[in-house]
């Protein structure tokens, strides 16, 4: 195997890359994970001075109620650091440490806080500029309320009923998602007591005990239980709302996306999707002729397909002791994965990140798929072996159906 080495190298890439981004993470050597984010606020400590808080959060940034207070400590620009907390395998200390022993936990100039709620609001105390709640009395005092409501108000366990239970039939999972709707209802009509697309007049801790839980669910939802809460007209100030988040810079460095959301229900909780997790795109979806087009070439022509895909694309060096027909089994089977897509499109359940989930499947099976895949996305050739509209949609399910396969 020889590879030229005509790429430039790391140090280059690095230093040409930092010319074009002021992002910056702390490297963590051996420790979980292995880098870290800045916190925007360590710029204005003075040198030499520890920072005022130390934040206990989950390892991999999974946690709703940690991302609540990395959010606000993040929109106040305090200067914090953190210290990971492997859930898998929580240590003693933190344990002895946290009487809930859940994370996040905090401490505040040495005095340990926990319960993402208290833990706001010691720091709205403690840090009052920028505020997270409204300097009039009345409003502050309804911001208090809906803080508090947002923990006692029913909508998380309503909202994750609807998401994760598995219903008996399909009266009770209509039942389940009209209380769900009920809740909204009530936020969408919260959002419009004051003026602005945030609870009440100003951004504040209010937007930020919702929105890790909104997002999750606006990710989870359209894949897990086809509902739709960005783009429904039923929640205009709710979906405004969202808008309003986008902006902010520190809900930029905190938030995670759609896909990593939807993987980790899978993964974590074993969750299986309604439909295609990764529906195609609106305009791939239209061209249904060319989409059967590119199903009728690959269903045709999938012995010749199949065996220049074994012969040629290296997946055989995956055969074990030179036994290559799990190998064209598995080839096989991610060909007619991808037909099955371009012919019934968003309706077909694709393996999804099932590695780690419930459904394990062989990792050495998701490597010849993903091999597969990508082989036959770059080998189709127009028009030679469709038109030019047919390897389009081919090329462009090919790379929805790879995405869906760790
Ligand atoms: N009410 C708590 C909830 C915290 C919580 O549930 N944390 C989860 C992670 S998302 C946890 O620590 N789980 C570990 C465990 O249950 O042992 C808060 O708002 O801080």
């Amino acid at each position: 195997m020889s590879i030229q080495n005509t790429i430039s190298s790391w140090e280059d890439l690095l230093e040409t890359a930092r010319k074009n981004t002021s992002a910056r993470r702390v490297k963590r050597p051996g420790q979980s994970p292995s880098t870290a984010p800045i916190p925007i606020g360590l710029d204005k400590l003075s040198p030499n001075t520890k920072p005022p808080v130390l934040l206990y959060r989950d390892t991999n940034s999974w946690c709703p109620f940690c991302e609540r207070v990395w959010f606000a400590l993040e929109e106040k620009e305090i200067p914090f650091t953190t210290e990971f907390i492997d859930l898998s395998n929580k240590p003693q200390w933190y344990i002895d440490l946290v009487p809930t022993a859940l994370v996040p936990g905090a401490t505040i100039e040495g005095k340990l806080v926990y319960e993402s709620k208290d833990i706001l609001l010691a720091l709205e105390e403690r840090f009052s500029s920028p505020p997270l709640l409204p300097e009039d009395p009345q409003e502050n005092a309804i911001a208090r309320q809906w803080v508090e409501d947002a923990e006692t108000n029913g909508f998380r366990e309503i909202a994750y009923k609807f998401l994760r239970q598995t219903p008996t039939d399909a009266d009770e999972l209509a039942n389940f998602q009209a209380a769900f709707e009920a809740k909204l209802d009530e936020l969408e009509q919260a959002l419009g007591k004051y003026p602005g697309p945030y609870f009440v007049s100003s951004f504040s801790l209010v937007d930020i005990m919702y929105s890790p839980h909104l997002d999750r669910l606006a990710a989870n939802l359209p894949v897990y239980r086809d509902y739709h809460i960005k783009g429904n007209p039923r929640f205009p100030r709710i979906n405004a709302w969202f808008e309003a988040l986008n902006q902010r810079p520190a809900y930029q460095r905190v938030k995670s996306d759609d896909t990593t959301n939807n993987l980790l229900l899978r993964r974590r909780w074993g969750a299986s999707p309604v439909g295609n997790p990764l529906p195609l795109d609106a305009a791939a979806s239209q061209e249904i002729q060319y989409r059967a087009e590119a199903a009728e070439r690959l269903s045709d022509n999938h012995e010749v397909a199949i065996k220049d895909i074994l012969k040629n694309s290296g997946v055989q060096a995956l055969a074990a002791n030179g036994d290559i027909s799990a190998i064209a089994q598995a080839v096989d089977f991610h060909l007619r994965l991808l037909a099955d897509y371009l012919i019934n499109g968003n309706n077909v359940p694709l393996p999804w990140g099932r590695v780690g989930g419930k459904e394990s499947i062989d990792p050495t099976s998701a490597a010849v798929g993903a091999i597969t895949l990508a082989y036959v996305r770059n080998r189709i050739c127009a028009p030679r072996d469709m038109s030019a509209g047919a390897a389009t949609a081919f090329r462009a399910a090919a790379d929805k159906v790879l995405a869906s396969i760790y």
